[in-house]
């Protein structure tokens, strides 16, 4: 059995989610049903970070208690989660108590081998980003991430991660591929090469958060509580031996590119300073954009994908994150976007294909087709070309080029619509019924395997059609895979109903509320 570990970053609950979020748990939920699919045991998990001061400050801004604060908003990340039809194995909260336990757990390690030390700590903090800076690294007075800071100074207990250097050089050198893409690896690096100071790890300033042992004026610094959460939902530490654990040996963060500093370098060496193995691998991703800013709920641009997925299903939603962006690059997120992909893939390419080919087999075959006796070079070209696009899909989805595997399967499907107008099966319903129920048998094999390739990114959509055709099938990904040598089809239904731009009125919804 091969295995792999996948998770999104754990979102913080001071805003309710928007696309950003969706993005990413929607690519890792895609990632999972594909290795799924490869027939992997796969964990894959998300979350939220509930804890440190800006969270307790918006819990102070609502009047609200900020563990029914977390409680209210942890819950909207949650409930979106079938919404967006996305397939987790946990959901992990930082104020769980099994969560303190681990943060605990893995405090007093890093203490006991040396790792962490009492001293006080001055810089310039961005609260937006939970992060301090020191002076040369401000930008126009801000924060390199962008966030407003303020100069504080307060005692805290520090990580050496001034010991590191060398050993992260090293690792990124022995596993070339740990971050993706490999610009992202060259940032780390020279952030590297320029000297690495010991880090802040604690916070006496406020106390929402889990406390540090044997001193309860400190809280942990949120993200070595927040990154341990890979650790918690693994079983850490009642399943210590990490090292030797199936999933830990294979586990991918998926992160947004902002954060990926937090994930490749101070990860890494708080898991080294324990003794437990780096990640396998960090896959950042670009920015959704909102006319050229990043959406975030700190600038107020957001779009809600609940709102999305009501209108037009989750399907449409996945499909488009996925295709729209190329991962690794920003990109607007645009409702016209949005219609014009829907209503030329899914609705005419795929969703006609099916219907027109499932409409015309219970018309004009009674619903049955038979694996035909001989095949054209015309067909044995077109089977070949759809098996060699779906082919060139596999290594795309391990390269994380979510956009680039859905590009082979609307080729197929484009193959598909060729070859039905080339062939014209109704031309010859009277003159050739043979031939006419030949092509439609050829064309409904081709659509049941782009659909199970398909299936990870728009998977109630694909079930139907796989229900539609009636033939008996696991969700794995077989290489030229066949249907029986008898089909008889189920009654065929519209999969994506095009988006009239007449209904765009409708779509005020999407003014932020
Ligand atoms: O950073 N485009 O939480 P967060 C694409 N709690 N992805 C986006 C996005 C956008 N405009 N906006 C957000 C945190 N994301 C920490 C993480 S992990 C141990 C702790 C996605 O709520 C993207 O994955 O700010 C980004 O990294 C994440 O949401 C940030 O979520």
């Amino acid at each position: 059995m091969k295995y792999i570990y996948i998770t999104t970053p754990i979102y913080y609950v001071n805003a309710k989610p928007h696309i950003g979020h969706a993005y990413t748990t929607v690519a890792c939920d895609v990632f999972a049903r594909f290795y799924r699919m490869l027939g992997y045991s796969v964990k894959f998990c998300t979350g939220t970070d509930e804890h440190g001061k800006k969270i307790e400050q918006s819990a102070t801004q609502a009047k609200i208690e900020p563990q029914k604060f977390v409680d209210t908003i942890a819950q909207l990340f949650k409930d979106l989660l079938p919404i967006l039809n996305i397939s987790n194995d946990d959901f992990i909260r930082t104020t769980q108590e099994r969560h303190k336990k681990t943060v605990k757990h893995f405090w007093n390690i890093l203490e006991d081998k040396g790792y962490i030390y009492l001293g006080e700590y001055s810089g310039w903090y961005d609260m937006r980003n939970e992060a301090y800076f020191s002076e040369d690294e401000l930008i126009d007075g801000k924060s390199p991430l962008g966030g407003e800071v303020q100069y504080m100074t307060e005692p805290c207990y520090f990580f050496k991660l001034s010991e590191f250097g060398d050993k992260l050089l090293k690792f990124y050198e022995e596993n070339p591929d740990f971050i993706f893409p490999a610009q992202k690896k060259n940032e780390v690096i020279s952030f590297i090469k320029q000297g690495l100071k010991d880090l802040a790890v604690s916070r006496a300033t406020f106390n929402w958060g889990v406390q540090v042992p044997n001193d309860l004026k400190h809280v942990v610094y949120v993200w070595l509580d927040a990154l341990t959460n890979y650790l918690t939902v693994n079983g850490y530490p009642d399943n210590e031996d990490q090292n030797n654990d199936k999933y830990w040996q294979t586990v991918h963060h998926f992160v947004g590119k902002e954060i990926v500093r937090f994930h490749a370098l101070y990860w890494p060496a708080f898991l080294m300073a324990a003794g437990i193995n780096p990640p396998k691998r960090i896959v950042s991703h670009g920015w959704w954009l909102s006319e050229g800013e990043k959406m975030s709920k700190s600038l107020g641009n957001v779009q809600d994908p609940k709102k999305y997925c009501e209108l037009f299903g989750s399907d449409a939603l996945r499909y488009f994150m996925l295709r729209e962006l190329s991962f690794g690059s920003d990109g607007n997120f645009s409702l016209e976007g949005f219609i014009n992909r829907h209503n030329s893939v899914l609705a005419n390419a795929y969703g006609n294909l099916c219907k027109r080919t499932l409409s015309f087999i219970q018309k004009h075959c009674g619903g049955t087709v038979k694996r035909p006796e001989t095949l054209t070079s015309e067909d044995s070209s077109f089977i070949g070309d759809v098996d060699a696009s779906l082919s060139e899909a596999i290594p795309l989805m391990e390269q994380y080029a979510f956009s680039k595997y859905l590009e082979r399967i609307e080729q197929a499907i484009s193959l598909a619509n060729q070859y039905i107008d080339y062939q014209k099966p109704w031309s010859i319903k009277e003159s050739d019924p043979k031939r006419m129920q030949n092509i439609l048998f050829i064309l409904l094999e081709q659509i049941f395997k782009i659909t199970k390739f398909f299936y990870p990114i728009i998977p109630i959509a694909a079930k139907k059609v796989l229900t539609q055709i009636n033939a008996p099938y696991e969700l794995k990904i077989v290489f030229g895979e066949k249907i029986p040598d008898i089909v008889t089809i189920n009654e065929p239904e519209t999969l994506f109903p095009k988006i009239e731009t007449t209904e765009l009125e409708k779509l005020d919804v999407f003014a932020n509320d």
